[in-house]
C-alpha cells in the first residue's frame, strides 16, 4: 500500500500504516451513554426527547394513516442553500447556510435581509461539493451563546470552528471565531459536512475521505480505514475549550479499544458523510454517505453505538468494492448500510449521491412521527423506519413522484428538522455538477413538507 501519499489526514507520520478498524463491531457502547429511553418495547408509551434543545419534537408513536404529501415553498430567493437548522428550544427562527459563507435568519417564515454571518472571506471553495456546509448550535446556546460551523478554507481544508452571537440575537461575532480543527483536504471533494450534538452533548463531526482524482484517489480512500487519519471518520468531540487545548476528547471513543485511533475518532470507514442527524427520540444516528460508482447508502448507528467500521473502500454498500475483480473481500468487522441504493452511474434508476435526511418528529402530521426521510442531489426521496430494538428497518418507500419539486436537477442538499421537529427540504436550484464551484442567482429554495 502506498500509505506514504495519503495527504488528507493528520497523521503524525507520513509512512504511517494503514491501520484496518475491523474486528471492532460489537463492542460495547460508550460509558454513561443512558440510551434506550425509546425503543419498541413500550411503545405507547411518549418518552421525551433526549437531546438538549429538542424539547419541542413530539416523540409519541405514530398515529393513523399517511395523507397523500407535499413540499410547500417556504422560502425562495436564497443563494445556494445548503442546510437550515434551529437553535436549542427555539421554534420561531431557522438558520440556513447559504454555500458561499453566509448564515441567514428565516424568523416566522420571513428571510431576514441582513446575514446572522458571512464567512464568505475565510471560505475556499475548490469545487460544488465545499463551502459552508454544517452548523450546530450548543446544547446551553441560550445560555452561552455558542455555536459551531464546518466549513472549507484556505486551500480546501476542512475548518471546524467555534463561534459566539452578538449582542443582538440575529447577529453573530465574526470575531469570536476559534478554530477547533483543520483537516488538509486532496483536490477539494469528500468532504463529509455533517456535525451534530449527541444525547451525550458532545460534537459529532463527519470526515470525507478527502477526494482525489486519478493515482490520488487510491491514497485518499485508504484514509477511510487508517485509524491514523481522521478522513473518512466519525469524529466525538467535546468542543469546549480546556486549558490550552481547543477541544478534548472524551472518554468512551475509538482508541478506548484501539490504541492506534486517534483520540478523537468514534467511527471510521465512510466515504463521504456529507449530511448525518441523531433521531432526538431515540438517540439513533442517521449516517448518509455518498457512493462511488455503484451504490448509495444510509447507516444507521444504535443509540450510543459507535466504533464502528462502515466499510469503504473495502466495500460499496453491501458488495465489494471494485467490481468482480474485489469478489471475495475480507467482511471481517464491518458493518454494511441498513439501506443501499444502486446509483445512477451504473445505469439504474435515476439516485446519485445520497442525501441523508433527517426523522419526522412533528405534530402535524401524526403518522409520520418516526419515519426517516432521505433523498439524492435530484430529490428522489425516499423514506424507512428504524427499529432500535431489532436494529433493522421497514421497507423502503419511494415518494419520488409525490416530492419532487423541480422534476429534474433541483439540487436537493439537506432535508432537516424545525424547532417544532417538522421537516424541511432545501433545494440549491441546481445540482451545480461537477467540477469547479460557479456563482449562481439566488434560486435556491426551502420546503416544508406538509399533507396535501
Ligand atoms: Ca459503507
Amino acid at each position: 500500500m502506498t500509505a506514504g501519499s495519503e495527504g488528507a489526514g493528520v497523521s503524525p507520520s507520513d509512512n504511517s500504516e494503514t491501520v484496518a478498524v475491523g474486528g471492532l463491531n460489537g463492542s460495547a457502547g460508550a460509558p454513561g451513554s443512558g440510551n434506550s429511553a425509546a425503543d419498541a418495547s413500550s411503545p405507547s408509551s411518549t418518552p421525551a426527547p433526549l437531546i438538549p434543545g429538542t424539547e419541542n419534537y413530539d416523540c409519541s408513536p405514530p398515529t393513523g394513516a399517511v395523507p397523500p404529501l407535499q413540499l410547500a415553498p417556504f422560502v425562495t430567493g436564497l443563494n445556494n442553500p445548503v442546510f437550515v437548522t434551529h437553535a436549542p428550544g427555539e421554534t420561531d427562527r431557522l438558520f440556513v447556510l447559504e454555500q458561499e459563507g453566509r448564515i441567514r435568519v428565516i424568523r416566522n417564515g420571513t428571510l431576514n435581509p441582513a446575514p446572522f454571518l458571512d464567512l464568505t472571506e475565510k471560505v475556499e471553495l475548490l469545487t460544488w461539493e465545499q463551502g459552508l456546509l454544517g452548523l450546530a448550535f450548543h446544547p446551553q446556546y441560550a445560555q452561552n451563546g455558542l455555536f459551531y460551523v464546518h466549513y472549507n478554507g484556505a486551500a480546501g481544508a476542512a475548518v471546524i470552528a467555534e463561534l459566539r452571537v452578538s449582542s443582538e440575537p440575529d447577529v453573530a461575532d465574526p470575531a469570536s471565531e476559534r478554530v477547533l480543527l483543520t483537516v488538509p483536504t486532496v483536490d477539494g471533494y469528500h468532504n463529509g459536512g455533517s456535525i451534530n450534538f449527541g444525547p451525550d452533548s458532545l460534537l459529532y463531526i463527519g470526515l470525507g475521505d478527502g477526494g482525489g482524482l486519478g493515482a490520488a484517489a487510491g491514497a485518499s480512500r485508504l484514509s477511510a480505514q487508517d485509524v491514523t487519519s481522521l478522513r473518512g471518520g466519525m469524529l466525538r468531540i467535546s468542543p469546549l475549550a480546556s486549558d490550552t487545548q481547543p477541544y478534548t476528547s472524551p472518554p468512551g471513543n475509538l482508541s478506548d479499544v484501539n490504541p492506534m485511533a486517534l483520540p478523537e475518532l468514534w467511527s471510521k470507514g465512510l466515504r463521504n458523510p456529507y449530511r448525518s442527524n441523531f433521531d432526538p427520540c431515540t438517540g439513533a444516528l442517521y449516517i448518509g454517505d455518498v457512493g462511488d460508482r455503484s451504490w448509495e447508502e444510509v447507516n444507521v448507528e444504535p443509540p450510543a453505538t459507535g466504533h464502528r467500521n462502515y466499510g469503504w473502500p473495502i466495500l460499496e454498500g453491501d458488495e465489494c468494492f471494485g467490481g468482480a475483480a474485489a469478489a471475495g473481500c475480507d467482511r471481517t468487522g464491518l458493518t454494511p448500510p441498513v439501506h443501499a441504493h444502486p446509483s445512477a452511474n451504473t445505469g439504474g434508476p435515476q439516485f446519485q449521491a445520497v442525501i441523508g435526511g433527517a426523522v419526522y418528529r412533528g405534530s402535524a402530521i401524526p403518522a409520520l412521527r418516526g419515519t426517516y426521510f432521505f433523498s439524492d442531489l435530484y430529490g428522489n426521496t425516499r423514506t424507512f423506519r428504524y427499529d432500535v430494538a431489532s436494529d433493522s428497518i421497514s421497507e423502503v418507500v419511494s415518494l419520488e413522484s409525490d416530492l419532487n419539486p423541480a422534476e429534474n436537477d433541483q439540487g436537493l442538499v439537506a432535508i432537516q428538522n424545525g424547532g417544532d421537529g417538522e421537516l424541511y427540504f432545501v433545494s440549491r436550484g441546481s445540482s451545480g455538477g461537477g467540477g469547479a464551484f460557479a456563482p449562481q442567482d439566488p434560486i435556491g429554495t426551502i420546503y416544508r413538507l406538509q399533507a396535501e
